[in-house]
């Protein structure tokens, strides 16, 4: 059934629930000196190269690759378009490795054909904090598909990750591979649903005009926290001391520093959003919610080219109840003409996704850690984990 993944250390459906293989590495390590000093073999039209995002150059290239070959829903209708700028935050953060920036270009055009990426990440898993790398935007340029291209690409991130020292890494696709940690639900809050039908994105429901799904969607115009206001650099200690606390209640999450914070949640034009609510009366921070910008090309309307669509990204209510910072995140990003809001079924999600009227999507995003087995599947609300 699956040629490639058959050989790796990770869990196999077969093994599955067998209460006596621990929790933990599949595999030890091995010496450095043991790993394959070359590259991988490739095709011989191709070459590895690193990418420099530094570049801007290197960067447009990635970003036409992505933007032309990337993810797609079920039925090829949109297509993820990252920016540039929000592929430079993705892949330098706190302590990142460039050779984990890795394309592959056919030798006569040197036009990239193929990526994949890797960055470094502490992550928890029940009371194990583990250095991995969060394994991304693997991409093969769709004339290139089904030559068992991907296996090669992995292998090669795998043997650039070992050769850091590190020999965990998360990822999450939306298809089923051996073998999914946990299985999850996008749901979607439409923002401007006109557009949203219009495009196929969703569809009038039964019994509902346009005026009445205009009506059910409206948001008002200002949040109604008090207290309500961007994050800023100063906040990184407070929002850090929230966001640990928080994260110690589910089985996977990051382990951030104020580092991290600082990279992960300052808020970024276009890419990262971060608001929290600080006591007029006292100045605490007591809560935090934040999302992050991820358009999609639309690939079949005479209307319109881009969905704008903001994901749900980390959130911590210890005053506010969790509705309503969510409702006020819903506000700030109807203000900011984002055409819909998009969660995940992890952490508290599920507390408000119903009440907020999101709907459950037709994408599922399975979850999965390289190198380290958990015995039972994690039900989502006990993921404290999102990957960009
Ligand atoms: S998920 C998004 C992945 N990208 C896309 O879906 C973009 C559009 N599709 C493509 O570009 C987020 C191609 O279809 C890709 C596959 C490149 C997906 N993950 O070359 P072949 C991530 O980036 C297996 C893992 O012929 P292809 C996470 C498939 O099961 N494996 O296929 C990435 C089969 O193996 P099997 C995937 O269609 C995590 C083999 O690839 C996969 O031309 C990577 C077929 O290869 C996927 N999304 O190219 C793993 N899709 O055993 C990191 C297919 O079943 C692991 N396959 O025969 C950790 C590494 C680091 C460890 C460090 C210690
Ligand atoms: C790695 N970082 O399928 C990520 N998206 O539901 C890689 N559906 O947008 C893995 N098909 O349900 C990504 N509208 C896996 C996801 C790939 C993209 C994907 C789904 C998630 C999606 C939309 C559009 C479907 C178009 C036809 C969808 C319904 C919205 C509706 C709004 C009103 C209330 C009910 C729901």
């Amino acid at each position: 059934r699956h040629k490639f993944w058959e050989t790796q250390p990770v869990g196999q459906f077969k093994d599955r629930g067998d209460s006596s293989l621990p929790d933990g590495p599949i595999e030890p390590p091995t010496p450095l000196s043991e790993v394959k000093q070359e590259p991988y073999n490739l095709p011989s039209a191709y070459e590895w190269i690193t990418c420099d995002l530094d570049s801007d150059e290197m960067c447009s290239e990635v970003y036409n690759l992505l933007t032309n070959n990337y993810v797609e829903d079920d039925e090829n209708m949109f297509r993820f378009n990252y920016s540039k700028e929000f592929l430079r935050w993705a892949l330098r953060p706190p302590g990142y490795f460039r050779s984990w920036h890795i394309g592959v270009r056919a030798k006569s055009s040197k036009k990239l054909v193929a990526f994949i990426t890797g960055i470094p990440a502490r992550i928890r898993a029940h009371d194990d904090v583990v250095n991995m790398a969060e394994i991304n935007f693997l991409c093969v340029h769709k004339r290139l598909r089904s030559k068992r291209l991907a296996p090669v690409m992995i292998k090669e991130v795998t043997r650039r990750v070992h050769l850091e020292n590190i020999w965990q890494a998360a990822y999450t696709a939306g298809v089923v591979l051996p073998t999914p940690i946990s299985t999850c639900q996008y749901w979607h809050r439409s923002l401007n649903p006109k557009k949203l039908i219009d495009v196929g994105f969703s569809r009038l429901g039964a019994r509902m005009t346009m005026s009445r799904t205009i009506k059910l969607y409206k948001l008002p115009d200002s949040t109604v926290t008090e207290g309500f206001r961007k994050m800023e650099l100063h906040d990184v200690p407070a929002v850090t001391r929230l966001l640990r606390t928080y994260l110690n209640q589910f089985i996977v999450a990051p382990d951030f520093d104020e580092n991290d914070v600082e990279h992960w949640l300052l808020p970024k034009e276009d890419v990262v959003d971060s608001y929290l609510v600080e006591s007029p009366k006292t100045h605490e921070i007591t809560d935090f919610c934040s999302f992050y910008t991820l358009p999609s090309s639309i690939l079949g309307s005479q209307n319109y080219t881009t969905l704008k669509a903001a994901y749900s990204y980390y959130n911590v209510a210890t005053k506010t109840p969790l509705l309503q910072l969510m409702n006020d995140a819903l506000i700030v990003a109807k203000r900011k003409d984002y055409d819909v809001f998009n969660a995940l079924d992890v952490m508290q999600n599920e507390s408000f996704l119903k009440d907020l009227k999101f709907g459950p999507g037709d994408g599922k995003l399975h979850y999965y850690l390289y190198n380290y087995r958990i015995r039972q599947a994690l039900r989502p609300p006990e993921l404290g984990l999102v990957l960009l």
